[in-house]
């Protein structure tokens, strides 16, 4: 066999059997200090704004997956050639793996919730892939015949990639059925204020049509959470503290003993593109903010209320906007359920009418008032604005794509949104023509999107339809085509159709 691929196959096993043995490990020591999760975690707080918004836009909520594949094609790469050197001298293998193993140890050390223990799963991976490549190495010679030795090292090879496969399923399987246990055991309240009815003709249940109510399974996700944190309600604390007069600690059992609203709040992304998705509304079941802060006494100067998250993610809300009277809650419950693990199960924050990135922590553990001069929140020293209350927008969502659209009456409709403002006016236009009013759908409330549907007379040939919005303050919704950095993207969604 040629020393290439020899070295290449023996450099590959050995690395396997490292991260194998590391997500092992971090069964114990916590998901996110196994090594491919903790160097994933950096580069997803490091990379370019350019380059984030990027994954986003081509991966969409598969850019986690598509960052970790990366990883694992980018070492495999390295691992062969670390091999193909340490056929050389063995010493090379060795310099090679422990340069990896200390990359790994410094990530998983410097993740915001490190303890010194995150440091195994890569010091321990690295130890065992060190005897891996000597023994591979040193691996008897079987046979005088090129066919045996490759079948042997193909063997090897596949022992080890299955090894860290179950590695890695096992612990994705024992630290999901974990809360996933802990979350259907939840018994969620009855709200003392429950949310309003859906109107009669609040969703047009048009095909392509968003409906008026977002599934949970079909609500889009954003987060930099590489493995999505495990927090057991027994063990969550909620510590509200900082610049207040009375510091408090909530466990879970207390949270659900205090009187709930629920109410239909949309949630957007800051992320989204003018006619993206990164949109949805469900019903949340929570505690009001107000009534917590009203407790803990802010000190004056307390304008910034940062939300950090199990792993270690920050928010900053404006303290103003908590206490002002809108639905802004501790949510425990979404669309009825206690939440998907995925939207921060057991307690997130819910703010009507401002970006996901300044308001809406996951996984919430600790509410810390202190100034907006004095902290930045974990997007603010990347870019993005410190305030980001969400733009009106619209979005056409039928008919596009393909739709064998016919001459004739063509129903067009979307959703727009101005969340806590609400939405006054919506208007379509064909090719550039005079605004047409579209008819608003009914709504629970102004902190949610609205369906809007407008009948065209279709004709022959290619069109253009734009939509554009008014709030209830009169304020039109900007034609200015502007990107999503720093505090959301604007401008009128167009969409082109062709009609037979
Ligand atoms: N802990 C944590 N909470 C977070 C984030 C995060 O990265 N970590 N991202 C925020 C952003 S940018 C958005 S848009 C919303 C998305 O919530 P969803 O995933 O439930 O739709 O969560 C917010 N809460
Ligand atoms: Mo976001």
């Amino acid at each position: 066999m040629r020393d290439s691929i020899r070295g290449g196959l023996i450099g590959v096993g050995a690395a396997a059997v490292a991260l194998g043995v590391a997500e092992v490990i971090a069964v114990f020591t916590g998901a996110r200090s196994a090594p491919l999760v903790a160097v994933g975690g950096v580069v997803v707080d490091h990379v370019p704004e350019p380059l984030k918004q990027f994954a986003i836009d081509t991966f969409g909520v598969h850019d986690k997956t598509a960052l970790l594949s990366g990883t694992v094609v980018l070492l495999a790469a390295f691992a062969a050639a670390i091999g193909i050197l340490a056929l050389r001298s063995f010493w090379y293998g060795v310099a090679g793996i422990a340069a990896f193993g200390l990359i790994g140890v410094a990530a998983a050390l410097t993740r915001p919730d490190a303890g010194p223990a995150a440091a195994l799963p890569s010091l321990l991976g690295a130890l065992v892939a060190g005897g891996v490549l000597w023994a591979l190495i040193e691996l008897p010679d079987v046979g005088e015949h090129e066919v045996d030795r490759r079948r042997l090292l193909t063997g090897v090879a596949l022992a080890v990639g299955a090894a860290a496969v179950s590695g890695f399923g096992g612990r994705w399987l024992a630290t999901r059925r974990s809360v996933s246990e802990a979350r259907n055991a939840v018994v969620l309240p009855t709200p003392a204020s429950p949310a309003p009815a859906v109107p009669a003709g609040a969703d047009l249940s048009l095909t392509q049509l968003a409906p008026y109510v977002t599934s949970n399974s079909a609500f889009y996700r954003i987060d930099t959470a590489l493995v999505v944190p495990q927090v057991d309600p027994v063990d969550w604390q909620l510590k509200i503290h900082g610049r207040v007069r009375r510091p408090m600690t909530l466990t879970f059992e207390q949270l659900l003993a205090r009187p709930m609203i629920e109410r239909y709040v949309t949630l957007a992304c800051v992320s989204n593109e003018v006619g993206g998705d990164l949109i949805g509304n469900a019903r949340w079941l929570g505690v009001p903010l107000k009534d917590l802060l009203d407790e803990v006494e802010p000190l004056d100067g307390a304008d910034q209320v940062v939300g950090r998250s199990a792993d270690g993610w920050t928010c900053g809300t404006p303290t103003a906007v908590l206490r002002d009277g809108r639905d802004a809650m501790l949510a425990v419950g979404m669309n009825g359920e206690p939440l998907p693990v995925e939207h921060g199960f057991p307690v997130r924050v819910v703010v009507p009418g401002l970006y996901g990135y300044v308001s809406a922590c996951k996984w919430v553990t600790e509410l810390e008032l202190t100034s907006f001069a004095d902290f930045d929140a974990y997007w603010v020293p990347r870019g993005w604005a410190a305030q980001a209350p969400i733009k009106t927008q619209s979005r056409i969502d039928t008919p596009r794509g393909r739709n064998n659209l016919v001459a004739g009456p063509v129903a067009v409709a979307g959703v727009a949104w101005a969340q806590h403002r609400g939405i006054a006016k919506v208007e379509v236009r064909v090719d550039g023509g005079p605004w047409q009013a579209a008819t608003l759908a009914r709504t629970v409330s102004i902190d949610t999107w609205v369906q809007w549907s407008w009948q065209w007379q279709a004709t022959r040939g290619e069109h253009t339809l734009q939509v554009r919005a008014t709030d209830t303050e009169g304020a039109v919704q900007p034609e200015e085509q502007r990107p999503p950095d720093p505090d959301g993207a604007t401008g009128w969604h167009s969409v082109d159709v062709e009609v037979e």
